[in-house]
């Protein structure tokens, strides 16, 4: 058992974070819409400022001092992110721009290199539309097939079926962005690699909340997004397998990532910068590295314990409602830190816009995976996505507010479909 987070620590966190400390429509901001993109702590918008006041320069060229600087503070980025996955080493961690950009290298290069017609893709109802677009677009260029792992109803993955002999890629959430539900990425990974497959985990949901070992995991690859985990918008992370990573195609062209230039051809630079083309976020990988250190100084135990105690209160207290559905697992042990749910039939843009009036920040939709809810029978829902700063009283004032909501609105209980 994790120690928990103390109230002196959670204001101490909540200090942290200058934008919590406002008001919204005259009262004071709940941030429940984490799941979108997290807030950032002072010393990630310091350390930013600090690059761009101090050592601004391009990286991996210069030879002035300030180059040299933001270089290696830079590389000193890597290296914390490496440390962060459990990565084997850095020329194993490549920055992109964010989770989206990481599975859409993958997709570009060692898919479109290794997949014939015939050759099985599989994913799951779950996936975000990242996770899925990229592989259409693959299976519309090579012949390839989208086969899907089917969902048991209380919304966790049914892995019954042994994986097939023409899986050749296996591309799974880690963490669903509406059902919460964590999946057993080293099981997966496992009968992947039984068949011959390789996986790539989705980690958009789970590297902010949970700790991420990539070898303990057994993946080949892992994506991520900065901008979930406390760092600043387009900065992110694939790793990928050395061996995996040194026999892929390079992804874009340009600078960076050429070792040699020819008048009829070129030679690929050493990983990772093979896969980094061009100017990359510089101060937004710093921005990155920071935030990683502000989330190991907490301990991702002690983050993971606090939100799963805030989603099961959450859920106890969004019980009261008859009116309520929620989706996913009941068991907030195995869901992250998101409730998405229904009340009646109102509809989640009226509850997010009503619940903006009271401060209380959320998502409303189909959350980018409308493949999910289709299956769920939904077209939209509500979620509230909780983070470390978030705290059990912003969730009583969250209840009180579906009260207001269910007056304002007059529910009507609805069937459940695959909800509780
Ligand atoms: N994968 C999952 C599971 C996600 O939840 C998201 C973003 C992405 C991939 C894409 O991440 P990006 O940083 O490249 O955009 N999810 C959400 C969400 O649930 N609400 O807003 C963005």
């Amino acid at each position: 058992m994790q120690p928990l987070l103390d109230d002196v620590e959670l204001g101490e966190i909540r200090d942290d974070f200058p934008i919590l400390s406002q008001t919204v429509h005259g009262k004071p901001l709940i941030y429940f819409d984490n799941a979108a993109t997290s807030q950032k702590p002072r010393i990630v918008i310091a350390v930013m400022n600090d690059y761009y006041t101090r050592y601004n320069a391009n990286v991996h060229r210069g030879i002035h001092a300030l180059a040299e600087r933001a270089t290696r503070e830079y590389e000193l980025a890597r290296q914390k992110l490496v440390r962060f996955l459990n990565a084997e080493s850095p020329e194993t961690v490549i920055f992109t721009r964010g989770t989206t950009e990481s599975i859409n290298l993958v997709a570009q290069t060692w898919a479109r290199a290794n997949l014939k017609p015939g050759d099985e893709i599989l994913i799951t109802w779950m996936e975000h539309h990242s996770n899925i677009i990229p592989w259409y677009q693959v299976a519309a260029a090579t012949g390839a097939v989208i086969k899907r792992i089917p969902l048991t109803a209380d919304g966790t993955l049914d892995l019954n079926q042994p994986f097939s002999e023409r899986t050749k890629l296996v591309a799974v959430t880690h963490a669903s962005n509406v059902l919460g539900t964590i999946n057993p990425i080293r099981q997966i990974a496992d009968a992947a690699h039984r068949v011959g497959a390789v996986i790539l985990v989705d980690g958009a949901q789970a590297a902010p909340h949970i700790a991420v070992d990539v070898q303990a995991l057994g993946c080949d690859f892992y994506a991520l997004s900065g901008h979930k985990m406390l760092g600043p918008t387009g900065s992110g992370v694939l790793y990928g397998k050395r061996a995996l990573l040194e026999a892929m195609p390079p992804f874009l062209g340009g600078g960076e990532m050429i070792r040699e230039v020819r008048a009829d051809g070129f030679t690929c630079n050493d990983l990772p910068y093979k896969f980094e083309a061009g100017t990359p976020a510089i101060a937004e990988g710093i921005g990155l590295g920071v935030a990683v250190d502000y989330l190991q100084q907490v301990g991702l135990g002690k983050i993971r314990q606090h939100e799963q105690e805030i989603t099961a209160y959450a859920m106890a207290r969004m019980a009261e409602f008859p009116e309520i559905v929620i989706y996913g697992p009941r068991d907030a042990s195995q869901r992250s830190g998101l409730v998405a749910f229904t009340m009646g039939d109102i509809h989640p843009h009226d509850m997010a816009t009503f619940l903006d009036e009271e401060g209380i920040a959320i998502r409303a939709g189909h959350h980018c995976a409308q493949p999910l809810h289709k299956h769920l029978g939904l077209s939209a829902t509500s979620r509230a996505s909780f983070y470390l700063y978030n705290t059990k009283t912003e969730v009583d004032t969250f209840i009180e507010a579906l009260r207001k909501v269910k007056k304002f609105f007059g529910a009507c209980p609805t069937g459940r479909q695959m909800g509780f």
